[in-house]
């Protein structure tokens, strides 16, 4: 048995079908690191994987709440603070049905990673509950966020652990979160990001996901001599918070985004997608895409069971560059197959962990520029800590130097990931650089906080 699969028994459990997501994203980071823990002895002898695997700690709660009928509905609620090393406890909240704790086990885990490629002191957490917003009044919505708050306020702090949104939550819910947390504690203080910009949130933090994004497609391409995204037809999935942003940015750039899509199906409009159209459905009217037809019947809406199984129509789609911005695994090995036939030169991923480790291989092995989740969608959790410094300060910042320095962040990300993988002997996978760098940087620190 070799060094990686030895290393990947010590932490599998195969009765536990929840973890199976947690395992995809350990073992893509043992394979990345084992040429660093291979070559310095130092990450072995101090245990480093083996304390990094496992979360400093997981909170498991009930959220009780009255729904508009007055039923009493029961969630459960998580934050799992997986490690600080670098700084408290940073990541997002995520309200889904399919939320469990391998699945934020696995997001946390990469948020550890994420966090340390930025360069900036955050740690790493990831939270959310079973909750499903979808179909739910606003008052709903602030009735179950406020019961979530009165149990999880006793375990975060600025200087602690602070939460944002991710699937399913934004600026709404982080109000109403902010809300309970201040009357609970009587303090005003920088313990969420996200915040509406009104009562202290950061301007552009909203657009950081996906605006960064592309500025990371856009030096990961001059770094690899390939052609500019100008004038290029480009995909995206997904429809909420980071694909419209990237949509948004794209437009701005002169690319010709062709889709998105939601958990019902996917929207394909050959002459670019309505952005204003999209942003009204889906952050005002929380509409299911079906009906962006009845103002664009020229476009075409592909439900998602009318496809075959096992691919996704969006990535059948021919395209300069593919960007998946929805949920994990979303793009599989027939859908990388699909993406290489048509021409595509890059990918990037705004979602954490969108593509299979198939998928990976396959566009890797085809020279395709691929650039993972925690190097690229990076730019939501750095405009979270330009908010939490802005908080700390009692500052704002405008609108033009939160951008520039999301931008000179997002390059700078891109540069250490492709020179740490040409350091390494992997030239141009950008995967076995951010995990080698993002391991390292928190490594490192581990080691000199001692045990
Ligand atoms: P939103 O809730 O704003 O949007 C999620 C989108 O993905 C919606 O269009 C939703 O469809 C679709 N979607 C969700 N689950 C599924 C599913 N199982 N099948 C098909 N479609 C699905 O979330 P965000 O845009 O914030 O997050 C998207 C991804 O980006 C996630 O992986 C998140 O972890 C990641 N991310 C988010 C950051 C942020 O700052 N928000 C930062 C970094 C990463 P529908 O509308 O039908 O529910
Ligand atoms: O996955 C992510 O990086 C996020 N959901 C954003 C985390 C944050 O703290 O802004």
């Amino acid at each position: 048995m070799g060094f990686v699969e030895t290393e990947i028994q010590k932490f599998e459990n195969p009765n536990c079908a929840e973890n199976n997501v947690f395992y995809q994203a350990m073992e893509e980071v043992i394979y990345s690191i084992a040429p660093l823990l291979e070559s310095d002895k130092k990450y072995v002898k101090y245990s480093i994987l083996e304390r990094l695997v496992v979360p400093d700690r997981t909170i498991k709660f009930k959220v009780t709440w009255l729904d508009d009928n007055n039923q009493i509905q029961v969630n459960t609620g998580y934050r799992i603070q997986y490690n600080n090393a670098l700084g408290p406890y940073k990541g997002g909240l995520r309200f889904h049905p399919s939320v469990n704790e391998g699945v934020l086990k696995f997001l946390g885990f990469e948020q550890i990673l994420k966090n340390a490629l930025t360069g900036l002191p955050i740690g790493g957490a990831k939270g959310g509950s079973d909750f499903d917003p979808k179909g739910k009044s606003d008052s709903e919505i602030m009735k179950f966020c406020k019961s979530f708050i009165i149990e999880l306020h006793k375990y975060i702090g600025p200087c602690i652990d602070v939460p944002a949104g991710d699937i399913g939550v934004g600026s709404r819910e982080i109000g109403y979160l902010f809300g309970e947390y201040k009357k609970i504690t009587s303090r005003y203080e920088g313990v969420f990001t996200g915040k509406p910009f009104f009562f202290g949130g950061s301007l552009m933090r909203p657009e950081a996901t996906g605006y960064g994004v592309i500025y990371f497609t856009q030096s990961m391409l001059e770094m690899e001599s390939k052609d500019t995204l100008e004038g290029k037809i480009c995909t995206v999935s997904g429809a909420g918070n980071v694909a419209i942003h990237a949509i948004e940015k794209l437009l701005q750039i002169g690319a010709l985004p062709v889709s998105c899509s939601d958990s019902g199906g996917t929207i394909y409009d050959s002459r670019g997608v309505d952005l204003e159209l999209l942003k009204e459905m889906k952050f005002e009217k929380r509409e299911s895409l079906e009906k962006y037809l009845q103002t664009h019947p020229e476009a075409k809406y592909i439900p998602i069971e009318e496809y075959p199984e096992g691919g996704h129509a969006v990535w059948d789609i021919p395209c300069y560059a593919a960007f998946p911005c929805a949920t994990q695994n979303e793009l599989t090995e027939i859908d990388a197959q699909n993406l290489i036939q048509n021409g595509c030169v890059s990918v990037t991923e705004g979602a954490n962990m969108p593509s299979t480790p198939e998928a990976i291989d396959l566009l890797q092995s085809h020279k395709i520029c691929f650039a993972p989740a925690k190097a690229a969608n990076a730019g939501g959790v750095v405009v979270s800590e330009f908010e939490m410094s802005q908080n700390a300060s009692m500052s704002r910042w405008s609108f033009e130097k939160v951008d520039e320095k999301l931008k000179s962040t997002m390059e700078m990300i891109c540069k250490r990931v492709a020179l740490t993988a040409k350091d390494y002997g992997v030239e141009g996978n950008y995967v076995d650089g951010a995990n080698i760098a993002g391991f390292k940087k928190v490594a490192d620190a581990m080691i000199a906080e001692g045990i």
